[in-house]
């Protein structure tokens, strides 16, 4: 009898506590949209531990769901940037590239969700150079904003804050939702700039990495055999694209440099400098003496760059984990959409590079995180191909704000709300225009299903790539001239086409941009 009432108990309970997933979803969630610059997918242990433990980052994950096939249209800043707030790609937003200037006067959708009620903020990395529009308050780096003691434009005001970026970018936007008003919902952009080259890590973090050795990836040393495009690119870690003193902090006269007179130290105040000092000068005696050649130079390169990547995201993780804390300790998680993303992805060593800008997975897939409010029972992983014109459409849709008809994203609210036979896409497109300049990735275009991968290089060269990604996931073989998949390929040519035509980008191939 005991023993039943026991069970009939737990049933009860369980009952009760499964009953969140069916209450009512809550009307006009908060959103808190995090963004960092270049994170890649690789670097958090929600998706895979092979490099950092982020617990932060998980928390999110774990109590809400992962985006496994969350992809960017353009793979690099401003224009990924302009997508997110327009819903459009950036052949249709105009910012096709970092250099062109955000059009402020479109529609985006903190416009529409401040009509709608909300209170809009956007804080930290901003790159669009014109001043943000459709937030009631702002505050932002310059351009792509400093580490140590940055500048921050508040409201069109310019002043330099002493502290490390992360944590700052994270002070503004807490000191912001403390004075907000709280009768209101809020819309919160956080966007960091964080890890973002040169890869600056907080002086607190140098000893966690000091000396520590992470994997090499298999494809580290690929030769880009049938890959024009892969072998010409400047983002290359073997190559003095990355610098040693530039880009890994090994300043001294002795070693030779493409930035001779660069200086880390600059804006630090003598504390700072002296940990900074503490920390490089050790490892850069150690390099010298070493005087390591080939092979083990490179791999020398890529260690030191992963130690203060990886540093970079440990500042990340702690604040995001602020930011999580205030939200409970303030009753604000049940009725808040946390958003976690970057701009893009971001090469840790494979292909041996760094950066992003190509079609390939590494730069093409972005890590995507949501902790849901109340009503949304979505938990764990979720498969569709997401993209980042998809953003817009759901905020909007969490909103109960009309999407406007010239959006060409989709709404992923049906994906979180488990509803039953959502109609999703087979396909995403990609376009990438900044060529020639910095890195030297070539123009192109390219459509990725669940499976195929196929994409198109033009502008200097006309070349196509066709990788199956179900046994060829480090895209090494291009497989365009196979008779075996001619007819595959054919087809996703055509479907492509279809895409192009369906998000208007009449203009590829040329060389009006
Ligand atoms: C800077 C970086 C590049 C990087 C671009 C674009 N060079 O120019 O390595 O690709 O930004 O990055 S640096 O010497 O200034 O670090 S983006 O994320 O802003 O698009
Ligand atoms: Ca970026």
């Amino acid at each position: 009898m005991t023993r039943n009432l026991t069970v009939i108990l737990a049933l009860f309970f369980i009952a009760q506590t499964s009953c969140k997933q069916t209450e009512e979803p809550v009307e006009q969630p908060n959103i808190l949209f995090i963004m960092t610059d270049d994170h890649s997918f690789q670097t958090i242990s929600a998706y895979s531990d092979k490099l950092i433990e982020t617990p932060n980052l998980d928390r999110i994950a774990d109590e809400g769901v992962i985006f496994t096939n969350g992809f960017v249209g353009n793979s690099i800043c401003a224009p990924s940037r302009a997508t997110l707030l327009t819903g459009k790609h950036t052949h249709v937003n105009g910012q096709i590239n970092n250099r062109v200037t955000f059009d402020g006067s479109q529609v985006t959708f903190p416009k529409l969700l401040q009509q709608a009620g909300y209170q809009t903020a956007m804080i930290g990395k901003w790159h669009l150079k014109s001043d943000p529009t459709g937030f009631d308050y702002w505050n932002i780096l310059p351009g792509q904003g400093e580490y140590y003691n940055p500048d921050f434009i508040e409201m069109g005001e310019k002043k330099q804050v002493e502290g490390y970026c992360t944590t700052l970018t994270t002070d503004f936007a807490l000191d912001w939702l403390d004075g907000r008003d709280s009768e209101k919902p809020f819309c919160l952009l956080l966007h960091h700039k964080a890890p973002h080259r040169t890869w600056q890590p907080d002086t607190i973090h140098f000893d966690e990495f000091r000396g520590k050795t992470y994997p090499v990836p298999d494809n580290f040393f690929d030769d880009y055999e049938g890959r024009t495009a892969a072998a010409e690119q400047k983002l290359s870690i073997r190559e003095n694209d990355m610098d040693i003193r530039y880009d890994l902090k090994m300043q001294d006269e002795r070693i030779e440099s493409r930035f001779p007179g660069m200086d880390h130290t600059a804006r630090m105040n003598e504390k700072q400098k002296k940990a900074w000092e503490a920390h490089y000068n050790p490892i850069r005696e150690d390099y010298l003496e070493r005087n390591l050649q080939g092979k083990e130079l490179d791999i020398w390169k890529y260690q030191r760059y992963m130690q203060d990547y990886l540093a970079c995201i440990r500042s990340v993780d702690e604040n995001v984990g602020r930011v999580l804390d205030y939200l409970e300790e303030n009753g604000l998680d049940e009725n808040t959409l946390v958003v976690y993303t970057s701009d893009q992805g971001f090469y840790m060593g494979e292909h041996g590079w760094f950066d992003k800008r190509f079609m390939y997975e590494e730069s093409l897939r972005t890590p995507l995180l949501m902790r849901l409010p109340r009503g949304y029972s979505a938990k764990g992983e979720v498969t569709e191909m997401v993209q980042n014109i998809d953003y817009a459409p759901t905020f909007l849709d969490f909103a109960g704000v009309e999407i406007p008809s010239e959006i060409q994203g989709k709404s992923m609210k049906p994906l979180l709300a488990n509803e039953e036979n959502v109609e999703w896409r087979d396909g995403i497109y990609y376009h990438y225009y900044e060529f020639p300049n910095e890195h030297m990735v070539k123009r192109h275009y390219g459509i990725r299903t669940d499976r195929y991968k196929l994409i198109h290089f033009y502008y200097d060269i006309d070349e196509w790539e066709f990788y199956d990604l179900a046994t060829d996931p480090d895209e090494m073989n291009n497989l365009i001239d196979s008779q075996e998949h001619a007819a595959l390929i054919d087809s996703l040519k055509t479907e492509l086409v279809k895409l192009q035509e369906k998000y208007n980008d009449n203009d590829t191939d040329r060389s009006t941009y």
